[in-house]
């Protein structure tokens, strides 16, 4: 309780999925720690903080492309489901027209965004990150019930329960023909997870001469997103609804983490469309053969299986001319990073005819080096991927990767392209010829533009609501630069060294349309959907002490904010219960006396900007009416949050000197 949590954390216990993770590419910079005494606050004037790649731009503090990633439950190599780091997804083409494959990503917050080939035919160089307005699954932010509770409820020990959203049905158009199921009813926390871990594929859809977007999905949702923009100018836009975007009809789950390949596969002029599965226990790459132009269809009628995946698992698929015979051949990562080839036999696909495992690609094309105890081949046979897989020298994306080919460096000859686990993108260029393809270990690539990081301040969380769809938002802290002018009013914190800023980075987009921010949504009672919302947060580490007098205060300063709020919350509570059993049921469930009395309260100060620094002040005495706690003395939580609404691309908000002491 009393925690500030982002609505994928473990919060709700449908919820397995968090959405990002910041927290793996923060890297600490040492600076002085700065203690006021007796301020309740840690950190209070921004002075100590820690670097962290920009969200907006993609690029790492090594200057290499970098993209947050997300988990999800799916089966492990141990064969059990858990909770694992799941690549980033990507695509290549040619986006905006200008002869040079760009690259796509999908990340791991669901954001589409386009590193664009600012290089040569020869020599691929890739820019900062585009995004699009494509954003299908947000994830609202959860505040303490305590801060919207109705005034009336404090001190009640049992307080209204938080009403539980609506479950909605997955939206899913309707069965075409008897005995498909309707589709089932779920929750928005589980919408949320089944609308995870998206997978890309770039693709002539309709044969307009512009790159479509297919994305699959954890839930196995298959949908189609058309690019609306021109030929040299992609956008890709959120459908009017999603279930507008899914391809297929009724409910029929076959797989999940759905990763689709669109590609004639067969050569007769038709596209097919290609799906690689993720988490079950059978994955195989399934292919439904096309019926014309335009807008596949995936009736469950239609699905065979084009390759085994014979124990591979989280299957990524893209199709090149592997060894040069003319024919399309399947390249598939799997979950440990290994790329296994399946080499095509032309001609019309038959359903019930799938085609045969060949090999892993390996280092510099060597011959695989296996362990002794590999079984003898039979002529004209391959072996067991399972056993395949074992070979030492075998090309690796370093754990669970996607791919996708293309010729970056323009000899003619296909390259590799892996999103990966680490949030990175790597390229292996082709150094073999037209029928012996030959990598070296698969390179991270590197973005030619300013890092431009953000330093988040210790001790303090952040949402500047990235998970909602808030392009540009931006939460920082600024240090003082010596050589600014003097009488830079931005650049002289009213204490210390540094102050802390909301705001929006300009996003000066030189091949998409700069995505626009969803319009605000109502926010359910202690939820917060609105997009432009911003929040900070700190625990505090000392009680409250009851019956005392403190005064909270802090200097801001900015331009359109509205709702500007610093709540402090704290709360008292005492247990009646012994935390002995009190009765057990039929199947051993135990219920235990775990009675508790407690009480919140939250004293708010609001402020709403201006062109100065302006102090703001509230006094509190803290008090615990509930007769109950009447022996409590000190409280057994505290937090601090400052939430407000910046007008998207020009709001701006400035904090610093926070400071809660005891009067
Ligand atoms: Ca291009
Ligand atoms: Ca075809
Ligand atoms: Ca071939
Ligand atoms: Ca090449």
């Amino acid at each position: 309780m009393g925690r500030l949590y982002f609505s994928a954390q473990s919060a709700n216990s449908e919820l397995m999925r968090p959405p990002i993770n910041l927290a793996s590419f923060i890297a600490f910079i040492a600076t002085p720690a700065f203690v006021l005494a007796q301020n309740l606050i840690q950190n209070p004037s921004f002075e100590r903080s820690m670097r962290s790649p920009n969200v907006w731009t993609g690029i790492s503090g090594s200057g290499l492309i970098n993209a947050p990633t997300g988990e999800a439950n799916v089966l492990g190599a141990d064969g059990k489901i858990g909770q694992q780091s799941m690549p980033v997804s990507v695509s290549t083409g040619d986006l905006n027209k200008d002869g040079l494959n760009d690259i796509a990503i999908m990340d791991g917050q669901e954001f589409f965004r386009v590193h664009f080939n600012i290089g040569t035919k020869q020599d691929p160089k890739f820019g900062a990150a585009e995004f699009s307005s494509l954003f299908l699954n947000p994830a609202p932010l959860k505040l303490d019930a305590t801060e919207t509770e109705d005034p009336k409820d404090k001190g009640k020990a049992n307080p209204k329960p938080t009403p539980k959203p609506t479950p909605k049905p997955t939206p899913r158009p309707a069965a075409t023909r008897p005995g498909v199921p309707q589709p089932p009813v779920f929750t928005d926390a589980q919408l949320y997870v089944l609308r995870g871990v998206q997978r890309i594929n770039l693709a002539d859809i309709s044969r307009s001469g512009k790159l479509d977007l297919l994305i699959g999905n954890y839930g196995g949702d298959v949908l189609l997103i058309p690019n609306s923009g021109s030929a040299s100018r992609p956008d890709f836009r959120n459908p009017t609804t999603y279930e507008s975007a899914v391809l297929q009809k009724g409910f029929e789950r076959w797989g999940n983490v759905f990763a689709p390949y669109a590609v004639d596969w067969d050569k007769d002029n038709k596209m097919d469309l290609l799906i690689g599965e993720g988490s079950y226990s059978a994955n195989s790459i399934h292919i439904f053969p096309g019926k014309g132009i335009g807008r596949p269809t995936l009736e469950p009628d239609d699905r065979s299986v084009l390759a085994y995946g014979m124990g591979l698992e989280q299957l990524s698929p893209c199709v090149v001319d592997y060894n040069g015979d003319g024919n399309n051949d399947l390249l598939v990562a799997e979950r440990g990073g290994k790329i296994a080839v399946y080499l095509g036999k032309g001609g019309a696909f038959t359903p019930g005819n799938p085609i045969p495992f060949d090999s892993f690609i390996t280092i510099d094309g060597a011959p695989p080096t296996l362990p002794p105890n590999t079984p003898a081949l039979e002529p004209g046979t391959s072996l067991d991927p399972m056993d395949a897989i074992k070979a030492t020298n075998l090309l690796s994306a370093g754990g669970g990767c996607t791919i996708d080919t293309a010729d970056f460096n323009g000899d003619g000859l296909f390259d590799l392209l892996f999103g990966k686990r680490s949030g990175r993108v790597a390229l292996a260029l082709n150094q073999g010829t037209a029928t012996q393809p030959k990598f070296k270990a698969p390179v991270d690539v590197k973005v030619e533009d300013q890092e431009k990081p953000m330093l988040l301040p210790s001790g303090w969380d952040l949402d500047y609501g990235y998970n909602r769809g808030n392009y540009g938002g931006y939460i920082t802290v600024i240090k003082n630069d010596p050589a600014a002018p003097s009488g830079s009013a931005s650049q002289q914190p009213p204490e210390g060294t540094s102050y802390l800023e909301a705001g929006y980075l300009k996003l000066d987009y030189k091949a998409m349309p700069p995505p626009s921010i969803p319009k605000p949504v109502e926010d359910d009672s202690n939820v917060i959907k609105t997009p432009n919302a911003f929040t900070f947060f700190q625990q505090l580490a000392k009680p409250l002490k009851v019956g005392k007098t403190y005064i909270l205060s802090f200097k801001v300063k900015g331009a359109q904010i509205s709702d500007g709020k610093a709540n402090l919350v704290y709360r008292a509570y005492k247990d009646l219960g012994t935390g002995n059993i009190i009765s057990k049921d039929e199947r051993g469930g135990v219920k235990k006396d775990n009675r508790r009395v407690w009480e919140n309260k939250v004293e708010s100060a609001t402020y709403s900007g201006g062109s100065n620094w302006v102090d703001v002040k509230k006094e509190f005495t803290v008090k615990i009416d509930n007769k109950e706690l009447d022996t409590v003395t000190e409280t057994n939580e505290a937090f601090i949050r400052f939430i407000f609404e910046l007008t998207p691309g020009s709001g701006l908000a400035q904090f610093d000197d926070v400071k809660l002491t005891e009067k």
